[in-house]
């Protein structure tokens, strides 16, 4: 190996070490929600609001619901009240199983995904 070659592979297996877990730590990951995770909940109204551990940028984050024959609904975002939530307008459902899918852009550019089954009563 050049000689040359030795610092600088020490300084990025150094920069790896000291960023890799910011960069970690930014990805978006669900903190709560409402519906929580495998609540049942009244309908017919369903507000939707996710609140994650870091930034999201919700001009490019996507909310969906799935109903229980397996069909997407896209649903629309409203403002966030706060930079690291994301919320729907509230949709009027029947009694039933769903699932919110979540798709959240973080500050640091990656997208991360997931899913809220809950029961409508
Ligand atoms: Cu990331």
């Amino acid at each position: 190996m050049r000689s040359f070659l030795k610092p600088l592979l020490l300084a990025v297996a150094f920069s790896a070490i000291v960023f890799t877990p910011r960069l970690a730590h930014a990805h978006a990951v669900l903190l709560a929600s409402t519906p929580a995770a495998h609540a049942t909940v009244k309908g017919p109204a369903i507000a939707i609001h996710l609140k994650f551990n870091s930034r999201i940028d919700g001009a490019h984050s996507r909310l969906y619901l799935v109903d229980e024959s397996g069909k997407v609904h896209t649903l629309t975002l409203v403002p966030q009240d706060a930079p690291d939530t994301l919320a729907a307008e509230s949709v009027k459902v029947g009694v039933g199983d769903y699932t919110i899918r979540w798709q959240a852009l973080a500050s640091d550019g990656h997208i991360t995904r997931g899913e809220i089954p809950f029961v409508v009563q």
